[in-house]
């Protein structure tokens, strides 16, 4: 449940005055803004990093080591988003869209929503004036994993399921019969998912090359069993043996039809991969203007980057500054004179842009 301060309605009257007056805008846009759609974020309590060893389900290395796993987090993504509807600030920032043709939205979520809500994504030569710039990609574009060979990308493929072995009931099964990590095992008291969790993060951290996150090939020790965990670790550990793979064979998992050689991929942006070099350059040319009259920071931890430097890069160009998120302290590169709109994106977007 979020509580929903008041705002303050002098800091709502400035801010909508600068507002009216403002032609080039851009907001930065992360995982907060679909939380009101009942999508869940990444950092945090109840966020999917919780639940889900980032360096296995969104990283080059974590594909190489075991793509079912990394398909059925995105499987499960994919069937989440599609059940989800845009809320009311995705609304919002499709409105703003149509009033004001110098708005950009610099989105970081891969869910499709604010497409839903009417937003249409482009970027490369001659789609610079299309609103929404995706940052991370789309959940919903699927590429070949040889990026540089075959190259085939299909866009907006909501086909569910994507291969039957992904399917809820194939994933439901699998979960409840082998406990694979990263799944609810709803038989399991949380309390130990948690440490079983925290045991696998650790080793998976050590064989990934943890915090300083490093590309490197897989190794012998990839996915060597937790009874190679240390003693402490192994003593909290719940009876059942965890596995550290889906079990999922790679002919089991959709294969690109043009090279019929590599797997299909959801087209999205993991550590250690660089963004799309046409969604960079607009960003770059965005950040040479001279002017940007207001910049919106939107349900993001701003810890992601480069787009967490995008606040700090749109202040160079003039901007002023509005954040909206339910965590003060995520409020990465406040400054004096910034507006502050703390509370659900949900409720707050809706009421300051009117
Ligand atoms: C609400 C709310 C409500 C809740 N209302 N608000 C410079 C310095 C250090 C490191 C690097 C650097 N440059 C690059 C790096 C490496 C790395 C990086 O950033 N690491 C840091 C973690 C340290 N970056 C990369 O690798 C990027 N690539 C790159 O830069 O290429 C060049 C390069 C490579 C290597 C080295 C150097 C250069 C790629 C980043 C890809 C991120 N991918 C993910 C997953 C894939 C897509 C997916 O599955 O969805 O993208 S990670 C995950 O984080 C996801 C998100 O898009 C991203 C951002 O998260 P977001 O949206 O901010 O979510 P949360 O959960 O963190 O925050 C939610 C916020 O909402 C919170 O503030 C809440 O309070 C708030 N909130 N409810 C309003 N109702």
């Amino acid at each position: 449940e979020i509580t929903v301060p008041e705002l303050d309605a002098a800091a709502v009257a400035s801010f909508q005055q600068h507002l009216v007056q403002s032609n080039r805008i851009v907001a930065v846009i992360g995982a907060g803004l679909s939380a009101a759609s009942g999508l869940a974020t990444f950092r945090g309590t109840g966020g999917r990093w919780a639940k889900h060893d980032v360096f296995m389900v969104a990283s080059p290395a974590g594909w190489r080591r075991d793509p079912g796993l990394v398909w059925q987090f995105y499987a499960e993504r994919r069937r989440e988003s599609l059940r989800a509807s845009p809320n009311p600030a995705h609304h919002a920032l499709a409105a703003l869209a149509k009033h004001k043709p110098g708005f950009v939205a610099l989105s970081q979520n891969v869910d499709g929503l604010l497409q839903r809500a009417g937003m249409v994504p482009g970027s490369g030569p001659g789609n610079e004036d299309k609103q929404l710039k995706l940052l991370h990609g789309n959940l919903f574009d699927l590429v070949c994993e040889d990026s540089t060979g075959c190259g085939y990308v299909e866009e907006n493929k909501v086909e569910e399921p994507i291969c039957e072995v992904l399917s809820e009931e194939a994933v439901k099964k699998r979960a409840l019969g082998q406990n694979v990590m990263g799944m609810d095992v709803e038989d399991k008291p949380p309390k130990a998912s948690a440490l079983l969790f925290e045991a696998i993060a650790a080793k998976n951290k050590k064989i990934l090359g943890g915090d300083k996150f490093t590309e490197t090939a897989p190794t012998a020790t990839d996915g060597a069993p937790l009874r190679e965990l240390g003693e402490d670790a192994k003593a909290k550990m719940p009876d059942t043996a965890p596995v550290l793979h889906s079990g999922i064979e790679k002919s089991e998992l959709p294969t690109c039809p043009k090279c019929k050689v590599h797997l299909l991929r959801p087209r999205v942006v993991w550590f250690g991969e660089t963004l799309p070099v046409d969604i960079v350059a607009e960003v770059d040319a965005l950040f040479e203007e001279d002017k940007i009259d207001l910049c919106l920071v939107i349900g993001t931890s701003s810890q992601v980057w480069p787009t967490a430097g995008f606040c700090e890069r749109a202040r160079a160009c003039g901007a002023k500054v509005a954040w909206v998120n339910t965590r003060a302290e995520d409020l990465k590169s406040l400054r004096d004179g910034d507006w502050v709109f703390l509370g659900d994106a949900g409720v707050v977007l809706p009421e300051i842009l009117g």
